[in-house]
């Protein structure tokens, strides 16, 4: 007897622990202390505090809650009518009040703490993410949203801003983001089939759109924008961007509380985020206010996943906290080899790496929201200058943070072995939750892509970024901090930053001569533009690390940017071992490997089987 309880006892193990998210995370500590003037900060961190001990109790139990009770599509009742209900659990509805409580969105338009507003809104943003359950996501939506409201300053919808940024739980909206079409998933331009029709005898600015939106996350909201396609005065679509515009759209009609000519046809099997209803809908004559001129659409949808590419940044950080939190405390229990895992040299190393990527990471996201604040707040030239860095940076950010979060998570998870695995200790989740953040707002190879856009559009954006990096190391260097370790990353960072300085040159003045000609886009290296970006994000962040150790001249500091230069920050194919090979996909024997063998074997073709 005694034996059986004793073996069966041997089997049980204890479940990792969570502290309070702010108190624990020193690195978010210690950087708000750099980035928010001390006086504000004194006032919203007991705030953070008291939020860091919600987010691992309450909001972590209805995250977990809602996940274990995915929403589901009612599309008829019991008398045969369609009714296209959405149904989430009692737990997704308490994460909307909770949001709207904690002004998750409201603190950055209240902006209370002048640019420090958005540094707090997204610390907060950064500690609720991991632990709601995906509630992260319509947020980032009603974020967008609010901003193009706010800069369209249209009267008629002061209303519906006042709901975005409520932090009444009655009052609160949340706002859907109606982009992709099944035709059009990145190339939204060219993909994009829904129609708008002005509205027979409507106030100008009032129109019908007919069309289908393939994926469409957050469909509880009660309003989203969607972009479509105008007619010509001949009736005809007008082709690519110049026909498209945004359109704000109402859910429901607000006497009926029936959908607006909306059907919603079927709610999304997905890999992950199992909490989010993500319908495919048809708009079917819906009523439709237009928010940007004919041909603006995509530049005014713009502001909006702008917004929602730092929130993309803030899930991405939040992830790899949470699972470097959890492996971390499992560390301190795990026994292995005689011994715990953390006296081990190997588990100790795995998890300093993935707490150096996520410094990372946060340092990125804590950055950009400053300049998100400056941007909105600051005066003239200040704020177009915090634009125009932003503008780059936010693609950078996005991409680069994204594919960081499927790498520590993935490592976070193996850290628990077998366990790791299962579903029900809440770890495999972390996972699939992290490998849509690469893929929503725009996948990295279009992100690659809008950097190059950026960098065209405004090419003083790159070198505002590469002075703010120069600034830092001269920072650093200057405070003579007799670390030999720190001296040579910046000296590296230094040679990395005039490396692609250079090649930008080269490359800038082939855009220069080519704008004479008209042919701009095609000068730049598409195949380049990957690597590009992610050694703009690297540099980016070594030059915050570096610059926060020089501050703060702590040991661990110098020794987290110590380790992220160690490794080559700028991989363009210049800086390769072996140059002539060029870009990934230039070649013609690139596109031999990337195709595969020649589909005939004998000249006889193979059969091919449906996936
Ligand atoms: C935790 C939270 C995470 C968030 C969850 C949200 C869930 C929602 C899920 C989704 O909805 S995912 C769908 C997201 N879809 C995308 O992100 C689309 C990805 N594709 C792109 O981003 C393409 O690059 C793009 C559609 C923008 C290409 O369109 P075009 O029309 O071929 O671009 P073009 O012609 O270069 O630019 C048109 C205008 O837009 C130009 O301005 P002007 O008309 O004034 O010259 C551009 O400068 C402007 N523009 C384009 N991208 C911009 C931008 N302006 C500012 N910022 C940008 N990023």
């Amino acid at each position: 007897m005694n034996t059986s309880v004793s073996t069966r006892h041997a089997w049980v193990q204890e479940p990792p622990s969570l502290g309070n998210q702010y108190t624990d995370d020193t690195a978010l500590r210690d950087i708000l202390r750099t980035v928010v003037p001390s006086e504000d900060l004194e006032r919203f961190e007991p705030d953070l505090e008291r939020f860091g001990w919600r987010v691992v109790t309450e909001v972590k139990d209805l995250g977990q809650r809602a996940e274990r009770e995915p929403p589901r599509l009612e599309s008829y009742d019991a008398w045969g009518s369609r009714i296209d209900k959405v149904v989430t659990s009692t737990a997704w509805k308490a994460l909307h009040d909770i949001a709207a409580e904690e002004g998750l969105i409201a603190t950055g338009y209240e902006r209370n703490f002048g640019a420090a507003s958005r540094v707090y809104q997204f610390t907060k943003l950064y500690l609720f993410a991991s632990s709601s359950g995906l509630y992260s996501c319509p947020l980032a939506m009603t974020d967008g949203a609010a901003r193009v409201l706010e800069l369209s300053r249209d009267p008629h919808l002061l209303k519906s801003f006042a709901r975005l940024t409520s932090r009444d739980p009655h009052e609160f909206w949340t706002s859907g983001q109606w982009m992709t079409e099944k035709a059009g998933g990145s190339d939204v331009a060219g993909g994009t089939e829904t129609l708008a029709k002005p509205k027979e005898g409507a106030a100008d600015g009032e129109y019908e759109l007919h069309g289908q939106k393939w994926f469409t996350s957050a469909a509880d909201g009660e309003m989203s924008l969607a972009l479509a396609r105008c007619l010509d005065q001949q009736g005809s679509p007008i082709p690519g961007t110049r026909g498209l515009a945004l359109f704000y759209v109402e859910m429901r009609d607000s006497d009926t509380g029936t959908l607006n000519l909306i059907k919603l046809h079927r709610l999304k099997n997905k890999l992950g985020t199992k909490q989010l209803p993500t319908a495919e809908l048809s708009l079917e004559g819906t009523p439709a206010r237009r928010l940007s001129l004919v041909g603006k659409g995509v530049a005014a949808i713009a502001k909006m996943i702008n917004i929602t590419r730092l929130h993309n940044t803030a899930a991405a950080a939040s992830a790899m906290r949470r699972v470097l939190a959890l492996a971390r405390d499992y560390a301190g229990r795990r026994r292995a080899f005689g011994k715990l895992l953390i006296d081990q040299p190997l588990a100790r190393g795995t998890l300093a790496w993935m707490e150096v990527r996520t410094r990372g990471c946060l340092h990125i996201l804590l950055d950009a929201a400053r300049l998100l604040g400056e941007a909105e707040t600051a005066p003239s030239p200040r704020s177009e200058r915090a634009s125009a860095v932003l503008r780059l940076l936010t693609p950078v950010a996005k991409l680069f943070s994204a594919k960081e979060a499927v790498r520590v998570c993935s490592e976070g998870i193996e850290f628990f072995g077998g366990q790791g695995y299962i579903e029900d200790t809440g770890l495999p989740g972390i996972l699939r939750d992290a490998q849509v953040l690469p893929i929503w707002e725009g996948a990295t190879n279009v992100l690659s892509l809008d950097v190059q856009r950026a960098l065209l559009k405004e090419p003083t954006s790159l070198a505002a970024l590469l002075e703010d990096l120069q600034g830092r190391l001269d920072h650093a260097a200057s405070r003579q901090l007799a670390c030999p370790r720190l001296d040579l990353a910046v000296t590296g960072t230094r040679a990395a930053s005039r490396e692609l300085s250079q090649w930008v040159q080269q490359f800038q003045h082939n855009v220069s001569s080519a704008h004479d000609d008209g042919t701009a886009v095609h000068a730049w290296p598409e195949e380049e533009s990957r690597s590009f970006a992610f050694s703009l994000a690297r540099l980016h962040i070594a030059g915050l690390m570096i610059n926060h150790a020089a501050v703060t001249k702590d040991k661990v500091d110098m020794q987290a940017a110590a380790r992220w230069c160690c490794k080559p920050l700028v991989t363009i194919s210049s800086t390769s071992a072996d140059p002539s090979l060029g870009a990934w996909g230039k070649s013609a024997e690139d596109s031999l490997l990337a195709m595969g063998a020649k589909p005939t074997i004998d000249g006889k073709h193979c059969l091919r089987a449906r996936f």
